[in-house]
């Protein structure tokens, strides 16, 4: 990455819409592209500079979309090709891009390919996808018979029964998502084909989902092999098989020459790769290697829990600086990183990493967001994200709507878990927590839908809503809009070298940032104690505060949640 010309994305904001909760125009309860279109001037005021847009194709919606059935097209639910096409031109008449979901790990089951692949052993789309006879020695059908001992991402095994060939696909996510065979280079054309009839109709780039998943650990005869025993469950780790497989980087640099040569500078490309290394991310966003730009990491959305997401315990903070420091670290000279939060599969950070409750939120939620956004990387915000929605208060197994939710719930209690056990970790952690609809008014239904809302609107929308915050200065919203444009005004905040500080402390999370002799010094207070500033770090006396969350008051005393953004004396 020349430090002269870095790449536009180095300076962006993305902006992710998860369309189900976003914006509905039709009244059907449920979010579209009509309603993307009608809230563009909210994108536009906030200052961002890429739209990801969640799936939006022909979906049965068994993953809310990410389970696709036709990859070049718009599901009615959410609207037409038509108004995809406006919203093209909506966002770059504003000088904005749009970013799709490209999700080619796996195809819906209902998608004509694996009807085809499906309909017989002889089919010249067996291969693909996945296809295996039982376990050996067992028959099909027979509890253990799977062709390996894989666990799901949604609970449950990878293997899925076709009654019909007595053969088994394999599906890393619901059963409703067989996966695609990229060993078939039939598969990777099709793949190269379709993300060039989007990048022909104007879209500015892929998220791409769980693309690391998309080589698998295959031996030359066909093999798969079992994975190490998971405790507690009767079944094995599959990662060691499907993350970053032996063919990753060569299929990534095909990707790369058949889809992006001559358009590639325009372009922003993001791998959302769960279980990534820093070492895997040098090679994936190292631009000399022709992959991508940025991988979305999940290691500092890890540290709240042991092993399952649904066994949460407390965040350490040395351990957030840790990882977040070595990301920053580990790409320093090679590479890029994401920044984030909060997506469509995370709890509200607020809720998680901040204070909800009526005292702190717009503290702790502006204190997270000054330091998010004040790292080395390209961040992004998830909507509603902007004003500081929370997660939401979840009753009984009834009020969740999301598969992984849901097929964790049924596995734990028939694996003997208490139920009441179970249904509190899904209130702290459910996927559903970020998809209660966007609150844009105090109105009944927060202003998403005139009809009644596929989730319910979360109660505290009364008081948190965007329309509240639009004119207040002091709002989360308002504190979004300056640090989007501290992005777009200093390079020392989208090129700067970043250097941790106070490694050990428990509370105070500081570092610098520094380009060409400018220097910035951030430091963010993530409790509810008070610090002695001048004590911790000498070099913030005198310093001209840039930006802070809070009221300037005493320069030597940090306060709860406070975060300042400082230019220290030379
Ligand atoms: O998510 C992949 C993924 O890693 C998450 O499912 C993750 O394991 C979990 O939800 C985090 O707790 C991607 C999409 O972002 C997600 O919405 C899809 O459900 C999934 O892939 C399958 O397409």
């Amino acid at each position: 990455m020349s430090p002269e010309h870095p790449p536009w994305w180095t300076r962006a904001v993305v902006y992710q819409v998860y369309p189900r909760s976003f914006q509905d125009s039709d009244g059907d309860g449920i979010g579209d592209l009509g309603g993307v279109l009608q809230r563009v001037d909210h994108l536009a005021d906030l200052g961002v500079d890429v739209v990801w847009l969640s799936p939006v194709y022909p979906s049965p919606q068994a993953d809310n979309g990410y389970d696709i059935s036709d990859y070049t097209g718009v599901d009615p639910l959410f609207g037409t090709l038509e108004q995809l096409d406006d919203l093209v031109a909506a966002l770059h008449g504003r000088g904005m891009k749009l970013v799709m979901d490209l999700v080619v790990n796996h195809t819906s089951d209902e998608h004509p390919w694996f009807v085809e692949s499906r309909s017989s052993p002889d089919s010249p789309k067996r291969d693909w996808y996945w296809w295996r006879p039982p376990r050996e020695g067992m028959a099909a059908g027979q509890p253990g018979a799977e062709p390996t001992n894989w666990h799901g991402f949604f609970s449950g095994p990878t293997w899925e029964l076709d009654e019909a060939s007595g053969e088994y696909y394999l599906h890393l996510f619901d059963r409703k998502q067989p996966d695609l065979n990229w060993e078939n280079p039939e598969v990777r054309q099709a793949v190269y084909a379709m993300m060039r009839w989007w990048l022909d109709r104007g879209v500015d780039g892929f998220r791409m989902d769980v693309i690391n998943l998309i080589s698998k650990d295959v031996g030359p005869d066909g093999a798969l092999q079992d994975g190490p025993a998971l405790p507690g469950l009767p079944y094995g780790d599959a990662t060691p098989s499907v993350v970053s497989g032996p063919r990753i980087h060569e299929f990534l640099q095909e990707m790369h020459r058949e889809v992006f040569t001559g358009r590639r500078e325009q372009l922003l490309l993001v791998g959302e790769t769960p279980g990534v290394t820093v070492e895997d991310a040098r090679l994936f966003t190292d631009p000399a290697r022709g992959e991508l730009d940025m991988v979305f990491q999940f290691e500092h959305v890890g540290l709240d829990f042991e092993g399952s997401k649904f066994r949460p315990r407390p965040l350490r903070m040395r351990d957030l600086k840790t990882s977040l420091g070595r990301w920053q670290t580990g790409l320093a000279d090679v590479g890029w990183n994401s920044l984030y939060w909060d997506n469509h599969d995370q709890p509200r950070a607020v809720s998680r990493f901040g204070d909800d409750s009526a005292r702190f939120r717009r503290d702790s939620a502006t204190c997270l967001a000054t330091l998010l956004h004040l790292h080395r990387g390209t961040p992004y915000v998830y909507q509603g994200e902007e004003f500081g929605m929370a997660n939401a208060p979840f009753g009984g197994v009834e009020d969740f709507r999301d598969v992984e939710s849901l097929n964790h719930f049924a596995q734990a209690v028939a694996h003997g878990e208490d139920p009441a056990e179970v249904l509190a970790a899904l209130r702290r952690m459910s996927r559903d927590n970020a998809r209660t609809p966007v609150q844009w008014d105090a109105s009944p239904n927060a202003g998403f839908t005139t009809g009644t809302p596929w989730l319910p609107v979360n109660p505290d929308h009364v008081a948190w809503n965007a329309a509240a915050q639009r004119d207040d200065p002091t709002s989360v919203l308002a504190h979004h809009r300056r640090l989007i444009a501290l992005r777009h005004d200093d390079p020392v905040v989208a090129s700067g070298d970043f250097t941790m500080l106070l490694p050990e402390h428990d509370d105070v999370y500081a570092f610098t940032r520094a380009l060409d002799g400018a220097a910035l010094l951030v430091v963010c207070n993530l409790g509810p104690g008070t610090h002695d500033l001048a004590g911790l770090l000498p070099e913030a006396r005198g310093a001209e505060v840039v930006l802070g969350n809070l009221p300037e008051d005493d320069p030597a005393v940090l306060r709860p949640w406070e975060a300042r953004v400082l230019r220290p004396v030379r």
